[in-house]
């Protein structure tokens, strides 16, 4: 029996930290050994002129997920798995979204039941917390981070969704004290509600008028305002999907007075703008999601956010709703901009994205790029180094990418459901040749080679990055008999 079962042979190995040339032994679904020259696997991969990098790991994708609205996601948990690992994605880590009524027992035996038979790559769960009730809080969330789903999502904005500022607190408070990692989507509900009724009100209906009512302003201030929440509670925070240069400077400055504040950005940011949902007729839905893109003011800052360290992660936030009657176009043709599905499809092409205009524009170095695509959502979320890297002990997912290779973006190239990308006709060069899973070839020459079901749910252990600095805010003092713990 030879030694490894495979190797991948030649190539040019990164890490968030290293460029090495070496050679890659796998066996048992993971990496037992790198060195310069292995002894021949089972399996021969040849990665000369080839980058070998760690699997992406999307961090926020909507898989198999109803909106707060009542759409269903194109993409199962099958197409989303198999979209995700044709554009070099081995882990994902969607949402079991809880509306309110629901306990969080049953909306996790649900996404359960929706992705285990049918996942290709391996997963974990966020939960999003509509009804943060007493139950919720102190007995179901607990039990669940013990079952490994140790981060969850919260909405500022959104009618079924957004928790007011007491919500925060009490949903913070408990985050801490149990060792959760609190994801934010902040945008200010009522500046957005205020500012859609008076657009609605004189007429304005068109999709670009999602942008206007989802002012910069509004993610800007509900930022600010969720980054002073989680100091006066003194728990960690990751800020999702920021879009501006307001919601970027103020999670900067909050980094910089030494406070946990995380922030992720996504592909839409960098590569959208406003402008495109300035089409004709409905045409511009396909371009709606919240936060909306900005401008090119915006997408510099974001990229700078990228490049300084503010965002430590890029994930898709792939929210895939056809553009028809079952989705974007479900209130008919003269639909308002408020009845349009939020959400922009991504999951696929978020690694040739970065990778084309990032890495090979010189904007980010190749350590920078695995860093942001893969390892530090794998330390965020508690699945480091089994994710995100390429070590011995790690998992093999592996991408094998062809820098090279040009790519002129159509949907026809894709694998989600979704029915268009918003991407059509960009130039992209760097491409995901070969992907492993676990040390099995699940794409190999534009083709998929894996069983449905194959993937492997993720329990994510408590994150490091959640642990509270010590640092509450002085007037809380723990003397004091507030009724909940501090630590
Ligand atoms: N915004 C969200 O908050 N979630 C899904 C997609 C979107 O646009
Ligand atoms: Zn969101
Ligand atoms: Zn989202």
């Amino acid at each position: 029996m030879t030694k490894f079962h495979t190797v991948v042979r030649n190539g040019t190995v990164a890490t968030a930290t290293e460029v090495m040339r070496c050679d890659i032994g796998i066996r048992d679904g993971r990496v037992v050994a790198l060195a310069e020259e292995l002894e021949a696997g089972e399996v021969e991969i040849d990665a000369a002129g080839k980058l070998v990098l760690p699997g992406g790991v999307d961090s926020h994708c909507h898989i198999e997920q109803e909106s707060s609205g009542g759409v269903m996601t194109a993409d199962d948990f099958y197409s989303g798995t198999v979209s995700a690992a044709f554009g070099g994605t081995t882990c994902i880590i969607p949402f079991a979204a809880q509306m309110k009524g629901q306990t969080l027992r049953e909306v996790v035996e649900k996404y359960h039941d929706r992705a285990g038979p049918k996942a290709v790559i391996d997963y974990g769960f966020h939960l999003i917390i509509a009804d943060p009730t007493p139950e919720v809080m102190g007995q179901e969330l607990p039990a669940l981070i013990e079952d490994g789903i140790t981060s969850f999502k919260v909405y500022m904005t959104y009618d079924a969704l957004k928790l007011d500022d007491y919500q925060m607190l009490t949903v913070l408070n408990e985050a801490r004290r149990l060792g959760a990692l609190v994801m934010v989507h902040a945008e200010n509900h009522d500046v957005i509600r205020w500012l859609s009724e008076k657009l609605l009100d004189a007429g304005h209906r068109a999709p670009k008028y999602h942008a206007v009512a989802h002012a910069r302003i509004a993610e800007g201030e509900a930022t600010s305002r969720a980054i002073q929440l989680s100091r006066l509670m003194d728990t960690p925070m990751l800020i999702v999907h920021v879009s501006a240069e307001e919601a970027t400077t103020a999670i900067r400055n909050a980094q910089t007075q030494g406070l946990k504040i995380y922030g992720e950005t996504c592909p839409q940011y960098l590569f959208l703008t406003a402008k495109d949902l300035d089409r004709d007729g409905l045409d511009g839905a396909m371009f709606c999601c919240s936060p909306p893109p900005r401008d090119e003011a915006a997408q510099e800052a974001i990229w700078l956010g990228l490049k300084n360290g503010t965002f430590q992660v890029f994930s898709s936030d792939h929210a895939p709703y056809r553009f028809d009657e079952t989705a974007k176009l479900k209130h008919g043709p003269n639909a308002h901009f408020k009845q349009i599905a939020n959400g922009v499809p991504g999951i696929e092409l978020r690694l040739p994205l970065l990778f084309s205009e990032g890495v090979g524009k010189g904007r980010l170095s190749l350590q920078e790029f695995v860093a942001l695509t893969a390892t530090n959502a794998a330390k965020l979320y508690g699945l480091f180094p089994r994710k995100g890297t390429i070590a011995v002990g790690a998992d093999a997912d592996i991408v094998i990418w062809d820098p090279d290779r040009e790519v002129t973006v159509s949907y026809d190239l894709l694998h989600d459901r979704v029915g268009y990308t918003p991407y059509e006709g960009k130039q992209l060069k760097g491409w995901p040749e070969t992907v492993l899973s676990r040390g099995r070839i699940v794409v190999r020459d534009g083709a998929l080679n894996a069983e449905r079901g194959s993937g492997n749910f993720l329990r994510c252990d408590k994150s490091e990055a959640a642990h509270p600095t010590g640092n509450l805010e002085p007037e809380i003092d723990p003397s004091r008999n507030w009724g909940f713990q501090i630590q």
